[in-house]
């Protein structure tokens, strides 16, 4: 069968590609009052450019084959900028190598568009072998900054080991989110570091930074947890100490590991925090989101934990090509004060949006029990529950 013209394959790519940008989203409900899930992905690696991935030239590219593969859209930094949702996305190509790129919608939860170009992010001298998971932070101090994971190759690991790895936090900052200055990068006592995020504010006059201290590249080894460091300066940030402010624990979602999710929110009761919280299961490793409270004069206090999650991947959300995965390191407080965007990765291969807002978070977070961390604990919770819904002649029973 001969191959269709470049012409027509053109068309086709180009009203298809056409289609998904202008597909509308549409909310699921009733949902479970605390946020909206929507039933597309905001972004996939279709969305990304037709001009990212085919030379659109008819003599260099007559079959008009894809020359740049594109194998995941997820993970991505967010910020409202000029009455835009824009978001910094995990673009994985098909060799592997993750790179950033911002796409811009109208209201958040449809019709996003790449920007022209990936991000150019300049290296430090010692060049990055993967690079992922930025944090967009407006900081006090007037900048944009962006926190990253780069990752390279562990200089210590035997020859036969060609995998093991070394994570650390990248740091760029910028006023346009276009062109990036890059920092050193953080140094830390730990090992290895992902999922820092830099807290918005000042804290006695130094920058906070949440950190993960790890041993391994993937066990946390004797670390874990979620983590405050302070450096006085950006510009060659060194913490010195770690204090774990949330630790894993036995029996709950954050068994395993956990992480800081984007920068907290600041809210009347205090710094509203989402993380990721992982465990293990007979189907390898189960990452969920969970929102927690901590003080607005103590950023190290955990003053309000609710149990559980608080969105976990469901249905198609748990299936890609790191199954069983929610994680987010981005969420937008709009211009309103109110309104909340979630946008979460879905099994590192799309990216999902959950909309709800501050009041109805704060309210999930003050209004829900703490794991009690014993069954019996879980049933008394739920008694309590029922019993009040009698009192008030709520039960219904056939
Ligand atoms: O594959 C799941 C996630 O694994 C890492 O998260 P963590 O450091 O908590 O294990 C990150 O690579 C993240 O991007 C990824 O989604």
């Amino acid at each position: 069968m001969m191959p269709p013209t470049f012409e027509n394959r053109l068309d086709l790519l180009t009203r298809e590609h056409q289609a998904l940008l202008l597909t509308k989203n549409e909310p699921i409900v009733p949902g479970n009052g605390i946020y909206v899930k929507y039933k597309n992905p905001v972004l996939t690696a279709l969305h990304t450019p037709l001009y990212w991935r085919y030379d659109l030239n008819r003599l260099s590219n007559p079959f008009l084959m894809e020359r740049f593969g594109i194998n995941a859209v997820f993970n991505a930094g967010a910020i409202k900028w000029k009455g835009k949702y824009v978001v910094c996305a995990r673009v994985e190509g098909m060799d592997r190598k993750s790179f950033f790129a911002m796409a811009e919608s109208d209201n958040g939860i449809d019709n996003f568009r790449f920007w022209d170009f990936p991000c150019l992010i300049p290296e430090t001298g010692v060049p990055d072998t993967n690079t992922y998971d930025m944090r967009l932070v407006v900081h006090e101090d007037g900048w944009i900054y962006g926190l990253f994971c780069t990752e390279r190759k562990d200089p210590s690991a035997p020859m036969h080991d060609t995998s093991s790895a070394l994570a650390q936090c990248g740091i760029v900052r910028t006023r346009d989110l276009i062109h990036f200055e890059r920092l050193p990068d953080l140094q830390t006592p730990s090992n290895q570091q992902r999922n820092v995020v830099l807290h918005p504010e000042f804290i006695n006059g130094k920058y906070a930074l949440y950190t993960r201290p790890q041993d391994g590249f993937i066990d946390t080894g004797k670390g874990g947890g979620i983590a405050i460091g302070y450096t006085d300066t950006m510009e060659n940030a060194v913490i010195n100490e770690e204090h774990i402010i949330h630790s894993r624990q036995y029996h709950t979602v954050y068994e395993v590991k956990n992480g800081q999710g984007p920068a907290p929110l600041k809210t009347k009761y205090g710094w509203l925090h989402l993380a990721h919280g992982v465990r293990n299961t007979a189907a390898g490793l189960r990452y969920v989101l969970y929102l927690m409270m901590t003080d607005l004069h103590d950023i190290t206090r955990v003053i309000h934990l609710p149990g559980g999650y608080f969105i976990a991947p469901e249905g198609t959300e748990g299936i890609g090509d790191v199954s069983n995965v929610a994680f987010s390191n981005g969420w937008i407080l709009d211009d309103d004060g109110e309104s909340v965007f979630i946008y979460y990765g879905g099994s590192d291969t799309r990216l999902y949006v959950a909309t709800s807002t501050l009041s109805q978070l704060i309210d999930y977070t003050l209004h829900t029990s703490e794991d009690g961390l014993s069954s019996d604990k879980s049933v008394a919770t739920l008694t309590s529950i029922i019993n009040k819904n009698v009192e008030q002649n709520m039960v219904f029973t056939k």
